[in-house]
């Protein structure tokens, strides 16, 4: 039968980047690209909307980096709209949760506060949360008398306060004008809402890659499904101030998408709306048509699915971007190359496909900030790492429901025993802070880019070239021959 067979399915084990000339010195390259039409990223790279990769700590470390977390959406619509508000309210140097102390608590609390939390001051509040004054090293330094209350050595309001959703700029203006480091945010009934501090504006210039929107705030993603309360979700993430949304089954061609993708932006032109995931050309056209600002891109190569076994359903990931680019490139729609990468020199080769930036599971499970706590085994640490599809996650816990069963179409599966699982649970090595194991990931990504000779994301998407590979090409790739002895932090051993 003409057309039954599609040509060979390739994927980042099946293929290497060919160098090309570099007229340029590494320190030209820019790794800017695009996750959808309206949102820029510093780095090419998105940590995936699991429930042990993503949530507001990860989303946070991964714009401060200049990359963006996409928010899981196993969790209860007013959980994941908090997350998005944590991680927008974060940077610009301000706290949204201020450590706080009452006025009848002693001097010798008050110390043990600023000790514990390494801070040089705490606002003073009632039991509602009203700024009633502020207490700092200042005030009690000279206080030999440690049972004082701290609402006798305070400085009382009136305070020096800003209204919350001050910028960075006004606030700056303000802690200089007045020559003090603290700044309380309250609302219009005097509440405290937040507080900035100089000290956090230095870590706004620690992070000079971060990714940010118009008003200086990191930028985040989030993903909703397409059953049951799905657009309310949406809703709420957008009220949240989410940046993008990413209408997320693991089934993209099919009706269901383009209808929340119209839905959605039939009522919030300003937010886009990102749909997934698709493997064929096809799918990525009905994307587009549908008004997509941004196509994700997978069928079965993640590391903990197995839909390509349970349903024998998928297409190798080199190819599955590359046909999806076929659709999304004439069209202007960024593409994301989502799960499946294992190396940093994945990263390029998805580029180089077609895609725009990749999404990132395991490779991102094992950092600090993921959800979830350290496991000790035989003296090495783990962190837990599992499918969206996976049996763990799908199940329903006490009062608890799983969000995720409908990325997998089974919403409808009351009785845990009935679930049909495309996915695995298990655990990855602890890999230490993001922002390390970033390092590494963009540090090959800068030497692809050298070696392909390409400035830019653009450049290597156009220029680059593949060659295929065979088993004994993929067996001389990797370190061969020899014992490893010592462990690089950007290889693991097969
Ligand atoms: P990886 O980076 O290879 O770990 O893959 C992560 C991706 O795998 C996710 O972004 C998602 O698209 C996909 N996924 C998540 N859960 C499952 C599953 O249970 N099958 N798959």
């Amino acid at each position: 039968v003409p057309g039954k067979f599609a040509t060979l399915g390739l994927t980042y084990d099946d293929v290497l980047l060919v160098p090309g000339p570099a007229d340029m010195t590494p320190e030209e390259i820019s790794t800017r690209s695009r996750v959808s039409r309206n949102v820029s990223v510093n780095i090419p790279l998105l940590s995936a909307a699991m429930d042990k990769v993503t949530e507001a700590r990860m989303a946070i470390a991964m714009a401060r980096q200049g990359g963006v977390g996409v928010l899981h959406r196993n969790l209860s619509v007013e959980e994941q709209a908090a997350q998005v508000d944590r991680v927008k309210r974060s940077e610009s140097g301000m706290v949204t949760d201020p450590i706080t102390i009452r006025p009848d608590a002693s001097l010798q609390e008050a110390d043990e506060l600023c000790g514990r939390f390494r801070i040089s001051g705490v606002p003073v509040t009632d039991a509602a949360g009203k700024l009633l004054g502020i207490v700092t090293n200042r005030d009690m330094a000279f206080e030999t008398d440690r049972s004082r209350q701290v609402r006798e050595v305070m400085t009382p309001m009136p305070l020096v306060t800003g209204k919350v959703g001050i910028s960075g700029q006004d606030a700056m203006e303000l802690l200089r004008r007045h020559k003090i480091e603290k700044l309380p945010l309250v609302d219009g009934a005097g509440m405290l809402k937040g507080l900035i501090t100089v000290k956090d504006f230095v870590k706004a210039e620690k992070y000079p890659r971060a990714a940010k929107d118009a008003d200086g705030r990191l930028i985040v993603g989030a993903a909703v499904g397409v059953a049951g309360d799905s657009y309310e979700r949406a809703q709420a993430l957008v009220e949240a101030g989410v940046d993008f949304i990413v209408v997320d089954i693991a089934q993209g061609h099919s009706r269901l998408v383009p209808e929340m993708i119209a839905k959605i932006k039939a009522n919030h032109s300003d937010v886009d709306v990102v749909g997934g995931n698709v493997a064929t050309r096809d799918a990525a056209q009905a994307l587009v048509d549908a008004g997509a600002d941004g196509i994700k891109v997978g069928v079965g190569p993640g590391s903990i699915c197995t839909t390509r076994v349970v349903a024998g359903v998928g297409v190798p990931q080199i190819t599955a971007i590359h046909e999806a680019s076929l659709a999304a490139g004439p069209a202007g729609v960024p593409v994301i190359g989502d799960g499946g990468l294992q190396y940093s020199g994945d990263i390029a080769k998805a580029l180089v496909a077609g895609a725009d930036t990749v999404m990132l599971g395991s490779l991102l499970a094992g950092c600090e900030e993921s959800p979830g706590e350290l496991r000790f085994i035989n003296g090495k640490q783990f962190k837990s790492y599992r499918g969206m599809g996976s049996l763990g996650a799908m199940q329903t816990r006490g009062e608890s429901r799983s969000y995720s069963k409908d990325r997998y179409f089974q919403q409808a599966v009351n009785d845990d025993e009935k679930l049909i699982p495309e996915g695995i649970e298990g655990q990855v090595p602890y890999r230490g802070p993001l922002s390390s194991v970033v390092h590494q990931l963009v540090g090959g990504l800068h030497q692809s880019m050298f070696y392909l000779g390409g400035r830019t994301v653009d450049d290597i998407k156009r220029d680059g070239r593949f060659v295929r590979i065979t088993a004994a090409g993929l067996k001389e790739s990797h370190p061969h021959d020899i014992q490893m002895t010592t462990e690089a932090p950007n290889y693991s051993g097969r």
